[in-house]
């Protein structure tokens, strides 16, 4: 696998396995001058964590993170950051059962046969675990993004199997264990999930993400598109099957007249495009969407083959999320702040500072 660097100018690096001694990225291109301390990862890593409600695995992880370079008196150096977080409640032996076993919807079956061997403890690199480093990755991307342009990544979910929320009310996104804009449904989520897990099976779920205060700009045209570059950050989440940026598929529906955001001087007068014209952010809130796949380590029986090619009926024991996507916002805000850092940085490598750009303008 080579495949494990993300970004060009602000590169991460992600390594490691669930079950192994650890997990860890290494960034490449950090800006020099970043204040970075190991708590100001805390925050952001509970939100994504195991084991914060009874809704998620019971996996419980300190996520406590090491800063191993790139760092000297609390601020960044430019030099590579590697942070390191050590797994400590690995049970592995809970897919002594399934070992040999491949779980229907799984990446089982495609990594054993992709490589003639894997690592089926806890999935390897196929868990949820490797989100981890790219939430942590994130929190120096949000920071500067914050202190420098003032943009800020706000994901949350908006659909649980049959549950969609009903009105959005940003203020209780955070005050529930489901990431859930609308604070009267959540009992009848909190129903839903307890039904859910007693059957032993998983649920996919909808989210959201906007990010406000990107200035008109970022991204590059074809190759290099903003909107294509959040598509794909968001697609390589284990278990994401659909991307959507601002109305969507809907736009299949759409008229011209309709679809188009009028402007006028005072700005946009409505946003379908989500925030991005070809390709490069408008000004206006970036607006994504992504639906995740129920889970495949369930305890409804299923059938399925063993890797010598044997009909097996197959059941996953052990600690799994009945509904993965409870725990995504965090991760989707990361996916999007990584690619905004990059095309920040990216931005002002091809066309400079803004006293420049208005140079131009100016001529
Ligand atoms: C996961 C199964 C559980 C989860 C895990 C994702 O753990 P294990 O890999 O030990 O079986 O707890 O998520 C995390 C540990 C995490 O930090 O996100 C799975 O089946 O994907």
């Amino acid at each position: 696998m080579s495949s494990n660097t993300f970004g060009k100018l602000f590169a991460v690096t992600t390594f490691g396995e669930s079950h192994g001694p650890a997990i860890g990225c290494v960034i490449d291109g950090c800006p020099p001058g970043i204040a970075i301390s190991p708590e100001d990862f805390t925050a952001d890593l509970q939100r994504r964590a195991t084991g914060r409600s009874r809704f998620t695995s019971q996996r419980h992880e300190a996520d406590a993170v090491e800063i191993l370079s790139g760092v000297f008196e609390g601020r960044s150096t430019g030099t590579p950051i590697a942070l390191l977080i050590r797994n400590t409640d690995q049970r592995s032996k809970d897919y002594a059962a399934i070992g040999a076993q491949f779980r229907p919807g799984h990446a089982d079956y495609t990594y054993q046969h992709k490589y003639g061997l894997r690592d089926p403890r806890g999935g390897g690199r196929s868990s949820a675990r490797e989100t981890t480093m790219r939430v942590a990755a994130a929190v120096i991307a949000k920071r500067y993004l914050a202190e420098n342009f003032g943009v800020r990544v706000q994901a949350w979910v908006d659909q649980i199997g049959p549950y969609v929320a009903q009105r959005f009310d940003e203020a209780a996104i955070e005050q529930n264990p489901f990431f859930w804009p609308d604070a009267e449904q959540v009992p009848v989520l909190e129903a839903y999930m307890d039904g859910l897990r007693k059957s032993g099976d998983s649920v996919g779920a909808r989210l959201s993400a906007q990010a406000t205060g990107v200035p008109v700009g970022w991204g590059e045209p074809i190759y290099g598109k903003l909107d294509a570059d959040i598509a794909s950050a968001l697609m390589s989440i284990n278990a994401v099957k659909a991307v959507e940026i601002g109305d969507g598929v809907a736009v299949a529906q759409q008229r011209g007249s309709e679809h188009r955001d009028e402007m006028t001087r005072d700005g946009f007068s409505s946003n379908h495009a989500g925030g991005i014209l070809g390709g490069i952010s408008s000004g206006q809130t970036i607006v994504a969407r992504m639906a995740i796949k129920p889970t495949s380590s369930v305890l409804v029986p299923g059938r399925s083959t063993d890797v010598h090619g044997n009909e097996i009926e197959i059941v996953t024991r052990g600690r799994h999320d009945p509904c993965v996507g409870l725990r995504a916002a965090p991760i989707m805000e990361a996916m999007i702040a990584l690619v905004l850092m990059d095309h920040a940085l990216r931005d002002r490598a091809q066309c400079g500072p803004a006293w420049h750009r208005r140079a131009l303008d100016e001529r």
